[in-house]
């Protein structure tokens, strides 16, 4: 049976997409890049970096020094909106599964390619639910290489085989699967349906369903 949880941050926990989107938003505004909210999709789960590589979209070639000034600026704009960020942020039913899992004992960590992820978890005022914390400094290599998740798990103590994790983004699901790690997928069959159990969010599981996975 399962002794470690780890949790994706964005769509899981709280949902930032939205504040990563309007900030992508304004800087594509700002430059005259094209950039709609289909575009920002592609972007779930995946690093700045790579966010940024899938922003441009081969729009305009930048060099090194003028995309890390648009990236910053981007993440300044982001940093804005997740200031005010507080624990009515959280997504229905977080709390409470958090709480269930960790009276029975089970070990719960954050696997977030966020760099922003301790931020928000002080706004949403649940860091201390956490054993470990794996963000978007943890590891060079981001979802979906396995390195977030396999760091969090040596984190706990505990082989990958007794940790499931939850994820929003089809990397973080291919992430999770390829580490040898149970899945819960939260989002649409399209996009999370290669998981072991597919749901809309953590209000409709129980940590009975996910321990008999
Ligand atoms: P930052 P997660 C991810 O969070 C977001 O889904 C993704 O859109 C973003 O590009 C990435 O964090 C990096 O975020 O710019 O704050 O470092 O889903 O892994 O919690
Ligand atoms: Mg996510």
């Amino acid at each position: 049976m399962a002794k470690g949880f780890i949790f994706d941050l964005d769509g899981v926990i709280t949902d930032t997409a939205e504040y990563h989107f309007r900030a992508w938003k304004r800087l594509a505004d700002e430059e005259g890049i094209q950039f709609s909210r289909e575009d920002n999709e592609a972007l779930r789960g995946v690093s700045r970096e790579e966010s940024f590589r899938r922003f441009l979209r081969g729009q305009r070639q930048l060099d090194d020094s003028t995309a890390k000034a648009w990236m910053d600026r981007k993440n300044s704009y982001y940093q804005d909106l997740i200031a005010t960020t507080t624990p009515d942020d959280l997504l229905p039913g977080v709390r409470e599964f958090l709480e269930s899992a960790r009276h029975q004992g089970i070990k719960l960590g954050l696997g977030s390619a966020s760099k922003n992820a301790r931020m928000v978890l002080d706004g949403l005022q649940v860091e201390e639910l956490f054993d470990v914390l794996g963000d978007g400094y943890a590891v060079m290599n981001t979802k979906p290489a396995v390195d977030l998740f396999v760091w969090v798990a040596g984190g706990f103590g505990l082989p990958v085989t007794d940790c499931v994790v939850f994820e929003d983004a089809e990397a973080g699901v291919d992430a999770a699967l390829k580490a040898g790690m149970k899945c819960v997928g939260i989002g649409p069959k399209e996009r999370v349906g290669h998981g072991h159990l597919v749901c809309n969010g953590l209000h409709e599981l129980t940590v009975a369903q996910v321990l008999a996975l």
